[in-house]
């Protein structure tokens, strides 16, 4: 099949989870085309199977926004047109599923079906989508998508909850390659960020408000009393410089590293002992998962679809949002013996393996083939 992908080219989860879609996909003899503003952080290398089109979007005086809509689902009608694509899927409904929507409608005058699926991913429903501002925009692209899909039963629930939809919503969970992970560095470079005698525990995230950064301070603030330790959050955001005033205030400022973004996260993971998530909302937590499959263990608050990703007891545990108290015993309780964590670590990549991406493109697959 031909398939156009329009996701965030960014480090956000929906934009990884679309990019290793369209890799996996093109693995399987598909030809992909990634329509986006720029070219996805995880999409390496371009082939005659994997083709990137940019979306420009010129500055005019009389814009005061760009109509980046307007642009992308010109574009998609050239790229159909030009490539012959079978069908289009949306990554994370603002802007891409109205965008898409307009497209069809432009395809359809020239005689041209272009079958639409739509993923949710999260914020897209429970954050941005549901303010008054875009919600009858947003409900709008969901009806009218063709097939639409939620990344967790969590989501799903949320969507009807908050929405009217009218339609059936397929749970397609998020994913991990794990044949293609990382796992093998010769020298992970532990040494330039802890002593050989502490554990490693860390965060990644784009630093946000919904991702509780505080909480994520506190509780490692409470597990370092106790375990030798060291933070290493990873990525950058909003919140980053409240956090490390925070790490200031607690005294445990030498012993807080902000990475930025970055590329290495799989060897990060490669050296961390423990995992913390303990997000407001969280529609899956594909962060969790790719700890989980580097065998990190996970510390989270119990928010939207984690229960379905981090499985309490086994891969790590559970506490409500807030709980920091719980979060941080929790994490003593793992990191206090090699042979705890060692439980855990085993725990938390069995469970990754069943979100395996052969267990679920092959989904993905059977509802192309349903919608075309
Ligand atoms: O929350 C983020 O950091 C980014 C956001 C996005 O849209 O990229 O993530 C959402 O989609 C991910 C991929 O499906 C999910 O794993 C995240 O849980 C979800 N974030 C939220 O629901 C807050």
């Amino acid at each position: 099949m031909k398939i156009a992908i329009v996701c965030y080219p960014t480090f956000g989860g929906s934009g990884v989870v679309a990019t290793e879609l369209g890799i996996a996909l093109s693995k399987r003899g598909h030809e992909i085309h990634f329509v986006t503003y720029k070219q996805p952080v995880r999409l390496e290398y371009l082939s005659q199977s994997i083709h990137y089109h940019e979306v420009l979007v010129p500055e005019y005086p009389l814009f005061h926004y760009q109509p980046y809509e307007l642009a992308l689902s010109s574009k998609l009608v050239r790229v159909v047109q030009k490539h012959k694509i079978d069908l289009l899927h949306v990554h994370y409904a603002i802007p891409h599923a109205y965008a898409g929507y307009m497209a069809q409608q432009m395809l359809k005058e020239e005689g041209i079906h272009l079958p639409m699926m739509t993923t949710l991913h999260g914020t897209d429903i429970t954050l941005v989508g549901s303010h008054s501002f875009y919600k009858p925009a947003v409900n709008f692209s969901i009806n009218n998508s063709d097939i639409v899909t939620s990344v967790s039963q969590s989501l799903k629930l949320d969507t009807l909850k908050i929405f009217d939809i009218k339609k059936q919503i397929e749970v397609v969970p998020n994913f991990i390659d794990i044949s293609n992970l990382n796992e093998s560095f010769e020298d992970c470079k532990r040494h330039m960020v802890a002593d050989e005698d502490e554990r490693v525990i860390t965060h990644v995230s784009n630093l946000r408000e919904v991702k509780r950064l505080e909480d994520v301070i506190d509780v490692f603030y409470r597990i370092q009393t106790e375990i030798k330790s060291r933070l290493i959050i990873v990525g950058d955001g909003p919140d980053r410089e409240k956090a490390s005033n925070f790490a200031k205030k607690l005294g445990i400022k030498d012993k807080v590293l902000f990475l930025g973004k970055s590329n290495e996260v799989e060897r990060i993971l490669c050296y961390s002992d423990l995992f913390l998530l303990p997000s407001a909302k969280e529609s899956f937590g594909l962060a969790a998962l790719e700890a989980m499959a580097h065998r990190v263990p996970v510390i989270s608050s119990n928010a939207g679809g984690l229960p379905e990703v981090n499985i309490d007891g086994v891969s790590g545990y559970l506490s409500d949002v807030g709980d920091v108290e719980s979060m941080a015993k929790n994490g003593i309780k793992i990191l206090s013996d090699d042979r705890t964590l060692n439980k855990f670590k085993e725990g938390a990549r069995k469970i990754a393996e069943t979100f395996d991406v052969d267990h679920v493109v092959c989904q993905y697959e059977k509802l192309y083939q349903k919608m075309i």
